[in-house]
């Protein structure tokens, strides 16, 4: 858009009076950041308008993007940025004498998700508006994101994630008149009705008022308003008696009270089943509303409408799409059955079968007995046509969707759509040979990878602008709307100025990181030491461990030799633990403890300090990652389904230490083996052992004496006030044989390490790595992975 300086000016002191009756030298942060907010809302709001009109108007097939989890962080800079403002902003606040920093940092992130998965659904809202696509959210507005963490001695602590603050959020739009019921409990039995039809009949159900909240999502520089529609749940008014007391209240409102801060294990709840359902119902009544105003056959609504199901979490979908086509607009089952399939398409975000969902029969049937009633009949339908069919009775049952007992949910988004796609190549082959094998032979055609991606712009231009004026310098600005251009930067892989000038600019982000771990930590670091971080959730499968083993290792090194010839090292950590998840607090702690040890120790002449920063989360990142020198990406071949920091650490000029999983073995795949160091098993190393079952790690432990002193570390008192927590880590490792077999890819860590340090000797030979790196990250745009989606499955227009 177009705006002048005076022009911004004049609105933003306008909208500041208006807000809060004040003027700029006495407002705080946050009056100035939601009068700026206001003036944004001004700005974009009649793009919004003619974008909901144009695409009604044009009857554009339109995808919808269902997730129970959305982490899009703060917005404010992201929709200056998209809006083509950022800079003119930035210049009003300094004449104004206003810091813009200050203003920014006094927006709440909207954390609206755990980790990968629900930062994934931010980018490609982003994507989707940037690239032009009808693509629209779907999920919960959470009155609490995760939660807030806080280190206090050394242990993690909870706290609520009041995200709303004092001023709510400044983005969204209440739209009353797209309120639907959603019906839960009760009883239903079938009557005959005068044409011999079988008709349901609900009974004793509880009624909730699903409330959308919808929130604005900007493409890059192109006018276009997307919609991310969050739900809200409220009790109905004629329905206010049966709920007299607070608690009754309560109960109805804490379905969309907090997010469940677990990225890992599934937990049979009601309540998640509630919001699960919740969503989804609400989500796909207001689709079919909207699709029959376009006076359209229902049967026909796969033409016009694609539903997206991220991960299992709304998989209940293809269930209550047949509800809603059959019970409540009369198609017959096979018309509405075809149609659904036609619709509906899933992604699976991991291979760990712990975290596949799988719903009780009986908790099932109490919250959603008509839902339940259908599923069964899908399933006795796919039964029947898998045996008509030929396909093996074993395989038969190992794939229905109902057995045991239990409800399996992955089961039903497969059977229910017509694409499963996985999100890395390797994580794609696996679902194809190992754990959807079954799947994989009854149906190979839906199955296809989509490798994720990123938004380029959040983590070079709001989180990097030093990166991106360098870059800017050296290949002019183009990159900024056509991120391929990055690839003209390999002809400066041997210019030493413009390498020295990459160089530079990491340093200052590295200056600004050191102060904030002095600021929030008291740690003192220097920025000749190589920064090496590692953020992520906390995870046994992403051996978060086998780094502070390391770690320990260095530590030993420089005890036994203080004069060893080593590049300072930084050590840095920041990791969520899911609340419930104690082996993953236990690490914290030690992490913590290590940390004490090691920066308090003069004997190391400060060559070694360790720092974890407290409640990573998106902001962090932005001040993080661009100060990496080294991205660790860790996890055991195979378990990492994809991971999207490596792609972030990548284009910010990180090197990559990594295990060849996930999309690991992608960047590889691009910038070469020169330029990333691999350690580590196979994933065919890993399955071995699950065949041969002939992993001891006792005998490593017994062997291999560098290890044994510094898996022994962990319990010998070396560390200050481990006792529990070192005692549980050196029984994982050796009493329950080590699931992660970090024993046996710790030499070989190790000397990847090692190498490490060998090569960022050589200021030259590091930053040409480095450079390569920022190259060749264009490839993982998220730009180009949900136009993937988009032309490849949803067959949406631009
Ligand atoms: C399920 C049921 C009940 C409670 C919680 C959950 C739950 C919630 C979140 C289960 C899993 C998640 C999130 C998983 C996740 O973030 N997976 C990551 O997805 C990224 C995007 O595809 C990948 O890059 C990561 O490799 C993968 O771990």
């Amino acid at each position: 858009m177009s705006v002048t300086k005076e022009q911004f000016i004049r609105d933003f002191k306008d909208a500041l009076h208006e807000e809060h009756l004040i003027k700029i030298p006495v407002a705080t942060p946050t009056e100035l950041f939601t009068s700026l907010a206001k003036v944004i809302r001004k700005y974009y709001t009649p793009k919004w308008l003619e974008r909901n009109k144009r695409l009604s108007d044009d009857q554009e097939k339109i995808a919808f993007y269902f997730s129970i989890e959305f982490l899009p962080g703060r917005m404010l800079e992201t929709n200056l940025l998209n809006l083509g403002i950022l800079d003119l902003v930035k210049d009003s606040f300094s004449d104004l004498g206003i810091d813009f920093e200050a203003v920014k940092n006094a927006e709440h992130d909207m954390a609206l998700g755990n980790g990968g998965l629900g930062r994934l659904a931010a980018a490609f809202m982003d994507s989707l508006a940037t690239t032009g696509y009808p693509g629209f959210g779907n999920g919960i507005r959470y009155q609490y994101g995760l939660f807030k963490q806080k280190i206090v001695n050394g242990h993690q602590v909870e706290l609520p994630d009041a995200w709303f603050g004092s001023v709510g959020n400044v983005w969204e739009v209440r739209k009353d008149h797209d309120i639907v019921d959603v019906k839960l409990y009760g009883n239903v039995h079938l009557e005959m009705n005068e044409h011999g039809k079988l008709i349901p009949i609900h009974e004793n159900s509880q009624t909730l008022r699903a409330v959308p909240y919808d929130v604005p999502q900007l493409g890059y520089q192109n006018g276009i308003v997307n919609n991310l529609r969050l739900w809200d749940v409220e009790i109905p008014e004629e329905d206010e008696l049966h709920y007299p007391t607070l608690e009754a209240r309560r109960k109805v409102q804490d379905i969309t009270a907090i997010l469940y801060p677990d990225d890992s294990s599934y937990e049979g709840k009601e309540l998640r089943l509630t919001q699960e359902y919740f969503m989804t119902s609400a989500g796909l009544q207001t689709i079919i509303k909207y699709y029959l105003k376009q006076g359209r056959p229902l049967a026909k609504i796969h033409e016009k409408v694609s539903v997206h199901i991220n991960d299992t979490h709304p998989a209940v979908a293809p269930a209550e799409f047949m509800r809603l086509l059959i019970d409540e607009y009369g198609l017959e089952w096979q018309e509405a059955w075809e149609t659904t399939v036609k619709t509906m398409s899933y992604t699976n975000h991991t291979i760990l079968s712990e975290a596949l969902e799988k719903w009780d029969e009986g908790l099932f049937k109490k919250v959603l007995p008509r839902v339940y009633q259908i599923i069964l009949e899908i399933d006795n339908r796919y039964v029947v046509k898998m045996a008509t069919d030929g396909v093996d009775p074993n395989i038969i049952e190992k794939t229905r969707i109902v057995k045991d007992g239990q409800i399996h949910m992955a089961h039903l988004a497969i059977i229910g759509g017509y694409s499963v796609n996985g999100v890395a190549k390797l994580h794609t082959k696996l679902l194809q040979e190992d754990t959807l094998s079954d799947f994989y032979a009854i149906y190979p055609e839906k199955f296809n990878n989509k490798t994720n991606g990123i938004v380029q712009r959040r983590w070079t231009q709001i989180a990097a602008p030093e990166l991106s004026e360098q870059i800017d310098k050296v290949i002019g600005c183009d990159w900024r709307k056509d991120i391929h251009q990055l690839e003209e930067l390999k002809h400066y892989v041997n210019d030493d100025t413009v390498l020295n000038d990459f160089y530079c600019v990491k340093q200052k982000a590295k200056e600004r990181l050191a102060t904030y771990i002095y600021e929030t930590t008291g740690i003192t670091v220097s920025t000749q030491a190589i920064f090496d971080v590692q953020v992520k959730r906390l995870h046994a499968y992403k051996r978060q461990l086998l780094n502070l083993m390391h770690i320990i290792k260095l530590y030993w090194d420089l005890k036994d030799n203080p004069d060893k010839d080593v590049v300072p090292r930084v050590f840095i950590f920041g990791a969520k633990a899911a609340p419930g998840y104690h082996f993953a607090k236990s690490v914290i702690k030690l992490i913590n403890e290590v940390a004490n040890l090691v920066n308090n120790d003069v004997d190391l002449k400060d060559k070694l300090k360790v720092v974890f920063l407290e409640n990573y989360n998106v902001s962090l990142a932005e001040l993080i990652i661009p100060a990496a020198d080294v991205s660790e990406q860790i996890s055991l071949a195979s378990k990492e389904a994809s991971g999207t920091s490596n792609m972030k650490f990548m284009m910010t000029g990180s090197v990559t230490l990594a295990t060849l999983d996930g999309a690991n073995i992608e960047i590889k795949d691009e910038v070469g083996d020169d330029n990333i160091v691999i350690f580590g098993m196979t994933k065919d190393d890993v399955y071995d052992h699950y065949r041969k079952h002939d992993y001891y790690s006792r005998g490593i432990y017994e062997n291999q004496p560098v290890i044994k002193r510094v898996v022994d570390t962990f319990v010998d008192g070396t560390i200050s006030d481990v006792v529990s927590e070192g005692m549980e880590i050196f029984e994982s490792l050796i009493t329950h044989n080590d699931e992660y077999f970090l024993l046996e890819d710790f030499m070989s860590y190790v000397e990847a390490q090692e190498k490490i340090d060998h090569l960022y000797r050589d200021k030259k030979v590091w930053s040409q790595m480095s450079l390569m790196n920022i190259t060749k990250s264009h490839k993982f745009t998220s730009d180009d992975t949900i136009s993937q989606y988009a032309e490849e499955l949803w067959q949406i227009k631009k």
